[in-house]
This record gives C-alpha cells, sequence and structure tokens, in this order.
C-alpha cells in the first residue's frame, strides 16, 4: 500500500462504507459538503481532486446551511444515508456549531469535518485561529463538544482510524446519533501515513433493531392491560424504525387511540382510523381533548417535548409508559419503560396482549373528538378576510392588519393558504419547515398519507432549516416535488442553499409566508402582556422607537435574481395559479405570499410554560405571570 496523506485516506475510508437495516445493504455515504478554505482546500480539497472515488463534491454556501441540508437529507434517507460536510478553520467551523446541535437534538446523523489549526503549532496564530490564553489546545471547535455526540481531533495521521471507526460507531447507532465532530489539523491532513490495507476494506455496519428485556415489556403491558382510557403518542422513533404500519395496526386491534407529534408525522397515516393529529401546544383539539381525559399514555419514540406534553400539564395525572430504544428518553417523565426498538416493542406488546381479552372504556369519544376536528379544519380552510374580519390572534397592535393590507395588498390569511396548498400539490409532496408559526399550524392542518413526506425540524426549531433542509430532501427525493414553508423571518436568516438548488438543478419550491415580521413572537410577546417592541419589520420613527411603518420587501425579486422563477400572490386565486405554474418549472421557484399577520392557527387548550416577568409596571404583564402560577400549579412537577 503506497502511502497516503490522511485526508486521502479520509476520503477512501468514507467511500467504503455502508450501512445494512432489516437485512438490506446500501452506501452510506453520498459526498461531501465543502465550503473551501486554507484549512482544507489544500487537503481535504487536494485528496477530492486527485480522487473522490464514489462520492460526489457538493459546493456549500453557508457551513450552517450546507449543515442542515445534509441533516435533512440523512431525515429523508431514514438516517441510512448521509452527506459529509466540511469546513476552514475559525468562523467556517463555527458556523456548523449551530446545524450540529439541530441534528444532534433530532437525533439525526451528521458527520462533520471542521478543519483545525496547525499540530505543530509553528505558524500560530494562523488566520482564522482563535487562540484562549488560559490553554492554547482550545481551539473554536471545542465549540462543537457541547452540541455533538462524538467528538474528536486528529492530531496525527494514525488517530484517523481510530477516530473514523468511533465516529461510524455513533453516526449508526439508533441510540445516540447526531452530530459528530471529527476536527482535522490542517497540516495534518497533508502528512502521510503507511495505511493499512484493512483500515479501508468496505464496513457494513448493521443498524440494530433492539430487542425488549422480557420483564420490562411485561411491566409496560400490564398496565396496559389496566388502562381504560389509554392514548399512545408517537415519535420520531417510529419514523426511524419504521414502526408505522404496525404501530397503526396495533391501534386499531385494541381500539387505542393514538396522536403525533411534530417527528412522527407522515411516519403514520393521517387518515388512520385511531389517528387523533398533532398534540400538544401546537396540537388539534381532537388529541388533546383525549389526552387530557387518558388515564395512560404510551409514549412510542417520543422524547416528550415540552410542546408535546404541554409543559407537563397535558396528562399530568395519567400513568406513563415509554417504548424507546434511547434509555435516556424512555426514563422521561418517570415513566414505566423498555428500552427497544419501536416496531419490534410493539409486536411484543401485541403478543403479550393477544393472551388477555384487552378491551378499555372508550364509546363514541374518539369519533367525537375527531369529527369536531374536521369541522374547526374546515373552518380554518374557509377563513377569509371581509370588512368585519377578526384575526385568529387576539393579542395585537391595531395597525399591523390595515396598515399589512394597505402596503402590500395581501388579504391572505395562513390557514386557508396552507388548506389550499395541501389540496392543490401531490400528495406525495414533501414538506420541509422548522420554525415560526408554521410548524403549529403544520402540526395542526398538515395531513398525508404519503409515509416520510413530512420534514419538520421542531427539535432544535432552527430557523434556517426551511430551505436548507428543502434541498437536502430533494437531493434525497429527486423525483418528488419538494416544499420549503418559510417565513419571512426565516428567509431573511438563512436561505444560502437557495442558489445551490439552482447550481445541482435540484429543483426546490419556496412557500415564503410573508406577514411582515416574527409573528408567533409578536403573538407570544404581545399575548404575555408586553408591548409590540422589534418584532414586527418596521421602520425605524421619529422617536427613535421600531414602531414606524412597515418594511414592504419584495421577496420575489430576491429569489428572482438567483435565477428562480417567482410569484407574488395576494389572493388566494393567485396562490392556487402560482401553485401549479411552480410545479411545471424545472428550475426552483419562491412563491412570495402576503398573508396577513395574525391569521395562523391559535392554540387549542394547551398550556406552554415561558418564562414571564415576576415583577412589572403593566397590568396586563401581572395577569399573564398569575396565569403561568395557576397552571404551573396543575403540571406535573418533573
Ligand atoms: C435561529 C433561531 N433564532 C431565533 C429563533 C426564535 N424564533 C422562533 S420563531 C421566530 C420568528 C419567526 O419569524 P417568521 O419566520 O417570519 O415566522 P412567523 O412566526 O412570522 O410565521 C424567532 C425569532 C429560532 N427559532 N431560531
Ligand atoms: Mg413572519
Amino acid at each position: 500500500m503506497p502511502k497516503m496523506t490522511m485526508a486521502q485516506a479520509l476520503i477512501k475510508f468514507l467511500d467504503n462504507q455502508y450501512v445494512s437495516f432489516d437485512g438490506v445493504e446500501s452506501k452510506f455515504v453520498d459526498g461531501i459538503f465543502t465550503v473551501f478554505g486554507h484549512g482544507i482546500v489544500c487537503g481535504i480539497g487536494q485528496a477530492l481532486d486527485e480522487n473522490p472515488g464514489n462520492l460526489r463534491v457538493y459546493q456549500g454556501k453557508n457551513e450552517q446551511g450546507q449543515a442542515h441540508a445534509a441533516t435533512s437529507f440523512a431525515k429523508m434517507h431514514n438516517r441510512r444515508k448521509i452527506i459529509a460536510c466540511s469546513s476552514s478553520i475559525g468562523p467556517g467551523a463555527a458556523n456548523m456549531v449551530t446545524a450540529a446541535a439541530t441534528a444532534t437534538v433530532n437525533n439525526l446523523p451528521l458527520l462533520l469535518l471542521p478543519a483545525d489549526t496547525f499540530s505543530t503549532r509553528q505558524p500560530d496564530p494562523v488566520l482564522q485561529q482563535f487562540e484562549q490564553p488560559y490553554s492554547l489546545s482550545v481551539t473554536t471547535n471545542d465549540a462543537f463538544k457541547a452540541v455533538c455526540r462524538y467528538w474528536d481531533r486528529v492530531a496525527r495521521p494514525e488517530q484517523l482510524m481510530t477516530a473514523m471507526i468511533n465516529a461510524m460507531r455513533v453516526l449508526t447507532n439508533p441510540d445516540g446519533t447526531g452530530a459528530v465532530c471529527v476536527s482535522i489539523c490542517q497540516d495534518v491532513e497533508g502528512e502521510s501515513y503507511d495505511y493499512p490495507e484493512s483500515f479501508f476494506a468496505k464496513r457494513v455496519h448493521k443498524i440494530p433493531r433492539l430487542n425488549p428485556d422480557i420483564e420490562e415489556i411485561n411491566e409496560v403491558a400490564n398496565v396496559l392491560l389496566n388502562a381504560k382510557k389509554p392514548l399512545v403518542i408517537a415519535g420520531g422513533g417510529v419514523r426511524y424504525s419504521e414502526a408505522g404500519k404496525v404501530l397503526e395496526d396495533f391501534c386499531l386491534k385494541y381500539n387505542i387511540p393514538f396522536a403525533e407529534t411534530q417527528s412522527a408525522k407522515s411516519a403514520v397515516l393521517s387518515s388512520h382510523k385511531m389517528n387523533l393529529g398533532g398534540i400538544g401546544v401546537t396540537g388539534n383539539s381532537a388529541a388533546n381533548t383525549i389526552a387530557k381525559d387518558a388515564d395512560f399514555i404510551l409514549g412510542i419514540g417520543t422524547r416528550f417535548s415540552d410542546f408535546t406534553t404541554a409543559s407537563k400539564s397535558l396528562f399530568a395525572n395519567a400513568q406513563v409508559a415509554t417504548i424507546n430504544v434511547s434509555r435516556f428518553d424512555a426514563y422521561k417523565l418517570d415513566a414505566i419503560k423498555c428500552q427497544c426498538d419501536a416496531k419490534i416493542g410493539i409486536e411484543k406488546m401485541d403478543e403479550i396482549l393477544s393472551k388477555y381479552s384487552y378491551s378499555n372504556a372508550y364509546t363514541d369519544e374518539i369519533v367525537k373528538a375527531k369529527a369536531d376536528w374536521a369541522e374547526e379544519m374546515n373552518r380554518l380552510a374557509t377563513y377569509v378576510y371581509d370588512e368585519n374580519f377578526e384575526p385568529l390572534i387576539e393579542a395585537r397592535d391595531e395597525r399591523s392588519i390595515p396598515e399589512f393590507v394597505k402596503v402590500t395588498g395581501g388579504t391572505i390569511t395562513q390557514t386557508s393558504a396552507l388548506a389550499l396548498i395541501r389540496k392543490v400539490i401531490d400528495e406525495d409532496a414533501v414538506a420541509v419547515a422548522a420554525a415560526g408559526s408554521l410548524p403549529g399550524c403544520m402540526q395542526r392542518m398538515w395531513t398525508t398519507d404519503s409515509r416520510y413526506t413530512y420534514n419538520m425540524e421542531y427539535g432544535y426549531s432552527c430557523m434556517g432549516y426551511e430551505i436548507a433542509g428543502a434541498f437536502g430532501a430533494k437531493l434525497a427525493m429527486p423525483d418528488r416535488e419538494v416544499y420549503a414553508f418559510c417565513g419571512d423571518g426565516s428567509y431573511l436568516m438563512l436561505h444560502s442553499e437557495l442558489v445551490t438548488s439552482i447550481q445541482e438543478k435540484k429543483k426546490i419550491n419556496v412557500l415564503l409566508f410573508d406577514n411582515n415580521g416574527f409573528g408567533c413572537i409578536n403573538n407570544l410577546q404581545m399575548g404575555q402582556g408586553a408591548g409590540n417592541l422589534a418584532t414586527e419589520f418596521r421602520f425605524r420613527d421619529d422617536k427613535g422607537e421600531l414602531l414606524g411603518d412597515i418594511m414592504p420587501i419584495d421577496f420575489a425579486m430576491s429569489a428572482a435574481g438567483y435565477g428562480c422563477k417567482t410569484y407574488t400572490v395576494k389572493t388566494l386565486d393567485e396562490l392556487e395559479a402560482a401553485l401549479i405554474d411552480a410545479k411545471q418549472q424545472t428550475v426552483s421557484t419562491l412563491i412570495d405570499i402576503k398573508v396577513l399577520p395574525k391569521t395562523m392557527t391559535d392554540g387549542y387548550g394547551a398550556w406552554w410554560h415561558v418564562g414571564v416577568a415576576q415583577t412589572a409596571q403593566k397590568e396586563s404583564v401581572q395577569n399573564a405571570y398569575s396565569t403561568m402560577q395557576e397552571n404551573l400549579a396543575k403540571a406535573r412537577k418533573y
């Protein structure tokens, strides 16, 4: 074996990694994103230039964006395929920290290869080196330690071997995958070493299905057997275990309703008889009504975020059990737990329950709760602007809606827009979103029976994931139409990979909901009694405050500049025409939808715990504090 540089060995190694799940083998690494800089262009860059093998090289435009795209790509592949992300040192690397956290929170594999300072320290401080006087061994890349599941630094070429094998261990582990950071010293990338042939052998990493411990699964089954009003909450683990069908059949067989978290949506069919839809703070009335009345909650593959549990108030007194591949998550809410793969866990539960004549106390509650919600969905879909218009969200600056109509001419409500989009676009289109008011509206209103087509990043709810994530989803599913559901705030924060989608000829459709501001935060701010401060997009006024006229922004023109086919729509008819035309395009599109502020869905009986001022001059804030205390008193303490 001729000597190779560390970077050449890294590329060759990555090209030889495979995974196997349920006996099906597939190549693990599709390619590598790069934003070259001096830390990698002569190391990894040289290696890729010389021989990329079967890895495709993608050019990111922003390191956070490329890493979000890679995360979304892994999600669409149900964690069985990744695109690695490399960056230069310093700011390029630091730009990926946010994305690393996003991937880890969502339990999605993300391999990060940020360049590091010189191992020899000879030129220190090299351009972009962050010098820490208390320790010269600390670099920018130590910031990844807080947000990664595995962290390593390759400061000698031979360290690459153990670093990469451990990186693969973590990336392919259902219990504990997430971001992996292998920081590579820029001088070492170019150093050569006599790597043994065995390091480059084809490796097939089994993605295991963890079997339950018999005692643990029996314990969970026993409490379910005694439950009168059980409710299953399906989480992301159902998606990654591909347990949707098994869960649906189980719930139908035993007459147990189930609700879905953001991560489970589309892993289970929306139209299924037992599916109540989204639960929690952003949940609907059907799931939340049944949850309040439940005496037993079985959380399958869920991390029980505050949005799911309504800050532990939604089923505060119910007995909780969990089936989760992660022991950490299985322990949540002090549950009766069984650590195992979701699909196998449900199958085992079925085996146990089938020995008894299990029945519960539900009569017509499920049908009724679903019928009520269907009626509400109809109201939301037909909610239109007129002279006697009452916005869904009460807390508001009285000027916002009339000014918005005057300046933009837009009169579309967000809920009717969503209902129309669902009707017009393909059933199997992929929907990607992350932050703002859209996740709430979509968890309630988005329905699909096409599995794995809903890609909502609501673990870290990271603004900027929407467009990058849509691009990553399109790379994974080139034959589907992919839509980024993106607020104007999120678009302004990060949309760089829109350009990469054009470069790669991977068409995405950006549905930009322009409501002139950080709408959901304005709702939260004013709903908790505070004034309208820096959450709408307004000019600074003569008094020096951010309360001037609203800022008209032509988002369509912005995207047209990149080469997108664009539309500006102010009515539902225009939206429908634009959606139909966008589908005919081959280049990425952007529809600038002028949606009235305050027309997103409000809550359906689920409280959310946010920090509120204990001492304040405004009576409205004092009232918000008392309300918070009342709710807190009723919630589970841990
Ligand atoms: C990176 C990041 N910064 C800040 C936040 C906090 N945040 C959540 S939603 C939001 C405003 C979103 O505005 P927009 O995208 O226009 O959506 P809207 O609520 O108006 O629908 C902010 C600032 C976040 N989620 N992510
Ligand atoms: Mg907005």
